[in-house]
């Protein structure tokens, strides 16, 4: 009988999993029976079952777990986050209703979001700057940085953000996550291939969340995840939207109806201050879009 040992799930696809001993050396695991609810960033009990593969006995308790909810599905971004970095770039233009999704998603789940505006040396860059402009002003920490051009500046003004910590990346596609990797992680190519080898699959898929050490003592981790085309927020009722919305928060309680939607209410203090301009329309209007979508019952 082997003994039970602790891992790092670093890939997950179906029923199969590559799972990191705590030497780093990295093992393709099996769940038992159908089950298949570990994520990369989960921390598992496994078991060897032969010298090149594994068993995962059991999920250890998760300190968060990120994902999104569609209509039908639900989807995990990954678990036990210290961070979130969503990239941007001043080109192409990136969605704002995408990019409130991810930091409503990732304040429910109670981890903090930083964004980067990426491809500053582009003439693009004010204008992406100027859409910012209302997630600064309440709060949110906005870096601003040009990966290909000032490769070094960027390196300098990311490793504090980082250092320590397992941080996932979340981007459209286009915006430059291929060469933050690339840029952060040396020997990024080597790391996947180590991936695949466990997986005894040969071939690098971009369709999986990839997990990424950045320092031979294995403390800090970037983790990048594939493209998505919706940001389900179904996980979350309505009436908890606003709560999630660091520019609504000051005047949510201040409403004369305590169940009050902000969208048509009288005395509503939620739209004094967007009519005052104290919250932007265009934050306005997902909110608005938001609350529809999550208020109606789902599609047939
Ligand atoms: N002008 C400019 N282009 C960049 C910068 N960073 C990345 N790119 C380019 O943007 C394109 C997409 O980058 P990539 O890393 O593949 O994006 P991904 O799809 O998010 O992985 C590539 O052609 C990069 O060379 C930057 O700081 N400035
Ligand atoms: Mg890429
Ligand atoms: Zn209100």
């Amino acid at each position: 009988m082997k003994a039970q040992q602790t891992g790092l799930v670093v890939r997950g696809h179906g029923r199969h999993y590559v799972v990191e001993d705590d030497n780093g050396e990295r093992v393709h695991c099996l769940t038992r029976g159908k089950k298949s609810d570990c994520v990369v960033g989960d921390r598992v009990r496994w078991q060897r079952s032969s010298d090149h593969e594994g068993v995962i006995e059991k999920l250890e308790p998760r300190r968060n777990l990120l994902f999104r909810q569609d209509e039908w599905k639900t989807k995990s971004f990954a678990a036990n986050l210290d961070r979130l970095l969503v990239l941007v770039a001043a080109e192409p233009q990136f969605s704002e209703s995408q990019l409130t999704r991810a930091l409503i998603a990732a304040d429910s789940a109670g981890i903090t979001t930083d964004i980067l505006l990426n491809k500053t040396d582009l003439p693009q860059a004010e204008a992406a700057r100027q859409r910012l402009a209302p997630y600064k002003a309440m709060g949110q920490q906005v870096l601003e940085l040009s990966l290909k051009g000032k490769p070094d500046e960027a390196r300098e003004t990311l490793m504090p953000l980082l250092e320590g910590r397992s941080t996932l990346v979340l981007g459209p596609s286009g915006t430059g996550k291929s060469t933050l990797i690339n840029l952060l992680v040396p020997d990024a190519r080597a790391q996947v291939g180590e991936i695949s080898q466990a997986l005894n699959s040969g071939r690098h898929t971009t369709t999986t969340t990839q997990w990424y050490w950045m320092d031979a003592e294995r403390q800090t981790a970037l983790i990048d995840s594939p493209g998505f085309q919706e940001f389900g927020l179904r996980q979350i009722p309505a009436p908890e939207l606003a709560s999630h919305m660091a520019d609504f928060k000051p005047y949510l309680g201040e409403c004369r109806f305590h169940n009050c939607s902000h969208r048509h209410e009288p005395g509503c203090s939620v739209l004094v201050a967007v009519e005052a301009g104290k919250i932007s329309p265009s934050r306005y209007r997902i909110y608005d879009e938001l609350w529809q979508e999550l208020s109606s019952p789902p599609r047939y």
